[in-house]
């Protein structure tokens, strides 16, 4: 199953909507938003009529009611999703790592930095960047995971 992750899309739909008019937008069956801002996962929900797991960044603080981490099984794997904040990523992602290892994760994904990050080990790290703010690039960027039981994630990373 092919599932797409986003972050940091700071209102700004129309980027969600060049991510989405992308080819590789097109197989996937689920959508990860790790946080910053909540209304436009609820944008992606409602124009791609997909699942999508979404988390709290730290711009939505009004969104009381959204949570800081989740952890999704897909395909036998188990998916820590988080914005990141909270466990320091702008220093490091050992903080992450560890809470995903406490939670028997074997995928982390995180944003906030606005910088993709791939990260394979015993726990597979990843940072989609910001699809409207990147920080380390010109272009936006997203990725789309394909993940089979029994496999490592294989992960692509995407500028649109
Ligand atoms: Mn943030």
């Amino acid at each position: 199953m092919k599932i797409g992750i986003v972050s940091d899309s700071h209102g700004d739909t129309q980027a969600l909507d060049l991510m989405l008019a992308h080819p590789e937008a097109q197989e996937v069956e689920g959508w990860f938003f790790a946080g910053d801002i909540a209304m436009d996962a609820e944008y992606l929900a409602m124009v791609t009529q997909l699942p999508v797991a979404k988390v709290a960044g730290n711009n939505d603080w009004p969104y009381t009611s959204l949570e800081d981490a989740l952890v999704t099984e897909i395909e036998g794997h188990r998916i820590l999703l988080t914005h990141g904040h909270l466990y320091g990523v702008q220093f490091s992602t050992d903080m992450l790592v560890q809470a995903a290892a406490a939670q028997q994760a074997d995928i982390a994904i995180y944003g906030h930095t606005h910088v993709a990050d791939i990260q394979p080990g015993e726990v597979t790290v990843l940072n989609p960047g910001s699809i409207a703010r990147p920080r380390d690039a010109a272009k936006g960027s997203f990725m789309v995971a394909e993940l089979q039981a029994d496999c490592e994630p294989v992960v692509k990373l995407i500028r649109i």
